[in-house]
């Protein structure tokens, strides 16, 4: 297949635009390299020393003998180069990760609001209208959040996108799908929520085939392909703002630094292994839907937990103790989550779960390259009132 992969110089994109390329499917890049531009913004970098994206190309080229194409341009703003590229490209699938992914980034200020807003919608915008334009047949599978759903299932399975409910009228029972109610907690969970509005309509109106996948929070840094050599290694977001919170305690757990549990911990997440996210999206691109077909949801994780409970676990496994800070978000003290994953389970998948590969993770990455961390980065300093 030929495959578009937007934001693929990113945390998930680059390690699967790896793995599609070793699968043997033809892959080119799009990336405006807004991401390293906005560690320059917070005075941060990655964990893990990521090398240039020409070199991670070179790279790649010299162990695997494959070529990856890549593009630098803005997909939220450049419309016509997208399109053009569609047009004499003719990838069979894009895949869309070229979004503002950052929570807690897109709550700093009224700046950070609008940009999120504006980069991410338009991107999908710019994407369904190009396809449409460009009168070809693409499937687009993007990465959406499990947060699209909130994050409180009243003791029910959220299931994968769409909610089946009854409605009593004129005395009659009525039966319908709908997608299900959005709740985002952040600005940028936001835009999550207003990107299914955009699919749903350009598949109910232009017929593009699409699949949605909500993924929970993503952890770990390596996947077989990253592992192959230093100069491929992935990024690893330990900050305030882009470090999602088990990587940020395992990172906390290799320096000794107290675990930074929000509030009680109460919260409840989903979470998947980032080797688990590129074999979900090689799933995903296997399966596409048929034509005709509404809007394909995954739910992409393989596992829930409390923050309380994985800062326990981590803390009585390397000793490091766990500092319960102010809440810096507005988000419940408590919440359950039961989430349905049986579609990608059916389909083959495999999950690696926490207990597998929490401690290579503490070793072979946070502990490796932990003097490359700013101690000054690790609290987080965005409000969300
Ligand atoms: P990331 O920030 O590491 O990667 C996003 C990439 O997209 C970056 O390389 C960035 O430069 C590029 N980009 C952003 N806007 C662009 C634009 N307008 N034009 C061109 N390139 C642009 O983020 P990530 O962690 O790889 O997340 C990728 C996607 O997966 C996001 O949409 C995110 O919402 C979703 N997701 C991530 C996680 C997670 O835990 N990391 C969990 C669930 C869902
Ligand atoms: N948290 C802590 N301590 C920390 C960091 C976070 O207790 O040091 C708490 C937060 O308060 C929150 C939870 O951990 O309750 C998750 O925070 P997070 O930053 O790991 O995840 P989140 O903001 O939800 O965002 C991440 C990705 C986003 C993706 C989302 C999937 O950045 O792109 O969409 O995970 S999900 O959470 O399932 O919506």
């Amino acid at each position: 297949m030929r495959i578009l992969v937007l934001g693929g110089d990113g945390f998930c994109g680059w390690p699967t635009a790896l793995h599609l390329s070793h699968l043997g499917h033809e892959i080119a890049i799009v990336d405006n390299l807004v991401r390293r531009k906005i560690d320059i913004e917070l005075e941060c970098e990655s964990l893990t020393p990521i090398r240039p994206i020409g070199e991670r190309l070179k790279t790649w080229k010299e162990i695997s003998g494959k070529t990856i194409e890549f593009y630098n341009f803005n997909v939220a703003k450049h419309y016509h180069r997208l399109l053009n590229l569609i047009i004499h490209w003719h990838p069979d699938t894009i895949i869309h990760f070229a979004e503002q992914r950052s929570a807690p980034y897109s709550m700093k200020s009224s700046y950070h609001k609008r940009y999120t807003v504006n980069n991410n919608i338009n991107a999908t915008n710019n994407i369904l209208a190009a396809i449409v334009e460009s009168n070809m047949d693409i499937h687009v599978v993007h990465l959406g959040t499990m947060g699209v759903y909130g994050y409180g299932s009243a003791g029910m399975k959220i299931p994968e996108g769409y909610l089946k409910i009854q409605v009593q009228s004129d005395g009659r029972t009525i039966e319908r799908d709908i997608l299900y109610p959005p709740d985002p907690g952040s600005i940028y969970h936001l835009t999550k929520t207003q990107d299914q509005l955009l699919f749903a309509y350009y598949n109910k109106n232009d017929g593009i085939r699409i699949t949605d996948l909500h993924q929970g929070i993503v952890w770990g840094t390596q996947t077989l392909e990253t592992k192959l050599d230093e100069r491929l290694i992935n990024r690893f977001d330990y900050d305030g703002d882009y470090g999602t919170v088990l990587n940020r305690f395992l990172m906390q757990a290799a320096i000794s630094y107290p675990l930074t549990v929000h509030g009680t911990g109460g919260q409840t997440r989903a979470f998947i292994h980032i080797q688990d996210t590129v074999r979900c999206i090689q799933i995903a691109i296997e399966n596409p839907p048929k034509e005709g077909e509404r809007v394909q949801v995954f739910n992409q994780m393989t596992e829930t937990h409390r923050i309380r409970d994985l800062a326990k676990m981590i803390s009585e496994r390397t000793g490091v103790p766990i500092e319960y800070v102010t809440n810096p978000r507005n988000e419940a003290e408590e919440n359950d989550l039961h989430v349905e994953n049986s579609r990608f389970l059916e389909l083959g998948l495999e999950p690696i779960t926490l207990n597998d590969g929490l401690m290579e993770e503490v070793s072979d990455i946070a502990r490796k390259y932990s003097y490359r961390c700013d101690k000054s980065k690790i609290p987080c300093r965005s409000f969300w009132r």
